[in-house]
């Protein structure tokens, strides 16, 4: 991408659209053990962090992400202490996880030290809680960590990844929810970030049926906006372990004492609705 150009851009020729961002400055560019980091600062959308080509956050719009990858599962788990957090390595997640004073220990199992490193640097905010006594960092394969967790130990497992490509393509399979599944305590949940509805869909129910097929429950499509990726439109996917037992904790979501931006429980709630043709496609 020529920086001459003031733009950076992201094409998803799955869509055969692209999305591009007015740059004001190339901040930093490394190619790491696993992947190529870039870093620019844009015009209007803060500071962008690109892994080999594909945006992963900016400053402006990451909290849309980040709340409802967290706040949604952790409303509908009763009492969730023990958190696992794969990827997510910008911190961004874990910073949402430790708002919530249930949590005894989250563990953020990222693949690339880079990012975390980097994510220090160029979005302190997302680090900031990095120090939390409760945080705990391992840098390595989260596909191995999780084959060898300890069984019924964990109460939630979000699954911060990248698209299913590289290294992050063995988070979608059922071996792995499999692995997941051994790990989580009887009412445990995990959710996965589960790419754009209407450019991905076939990757979003191949993950519903390998969630299923490996043995959860009550799986869970739930969509939110993020305008920094393909198409705009995003989704998680929540499923659970066991019989449903626990449900929105919607009061504690109102009487939260943190800070959120996007989330509340009216768009908890609204998140789950499910628009009319994922009713068909998830059949
Ligand atoms: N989340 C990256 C989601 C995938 C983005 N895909 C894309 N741009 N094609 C990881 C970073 C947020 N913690």
């Amino acid at each position: 991408m020529p920086l001459d150009a003031k733009w950076f851009t992201e094409e998803a020729p799955e869509g055969g659209m692209a999305f591009s961002l007015k740059l004001s400055e190339k901040l930093h560019s490394e190619k790491t053990e696993f992947q190529t980091i870039d870093i620019y600062r844009t015009e209007k959308f803060g500071n962008l962090m690109v892994i080999d080509g594909f945006v992963m956050l900016t400053e402006r719009d990451n909290f849309i992400y980040h709340e409802m990858m967290s706040h949604p599962v952790l409303y509908s788990h009763g009492d969730p202490k023990h958190i696992v957090i794969i990827g997510g390595g910008d911190c961004g997640t874990l910073r949402e996880v430790l708002k919530h004073g249930s949590i005894e220990s989250a563990v953020q199992i990222e693949i690339d030290e880079r990012v975390t490193r980097l994510a220090e640097t160029y979005f302190p905010e997302l680090t900031e809680s990095n120090h939390d006594l409760r945080a705990e960092f391992v840098f390595g394969d989260g596909i191995r960590w999780m084959a060898e967790a300890q069984p019924e130990n964990l109460d939630v497992i979000i699954v911060d990844s990248t698209d299913p490509i590289g290294p992050a393509k063995g988070l979608f399979t059922e071996a792995f929810y499999r692995t997941c599944l051994n790990a989580l305590s009887d009412r445990g949940l995990v959710v996965q970030q589960s790419e754009s509805p209407l450019l991905h869909m076939e990757i979003l129910s191949g993950m519903r049926k390998a969630m299923a097929d490996a043995g959860f429950a009550d799986v869970k499509t739930i969509q939110f906006p993020q305008p920094s990726y393909p198409s705009g439109w995003w989704s998680a996917t929540m499923a659970r372990k066991g019989a449903q037992i626990d449900s929105f904790r919607e009061e504690d979501a109102a009487s939260r004492n943190f800070d959120t931006r996007y989330y509340t429980p009216e768009v908890h709630k609204g998140a789950f609705a499910m628009p009319a043709f994922f009713v068909r496609e998830f059949q």
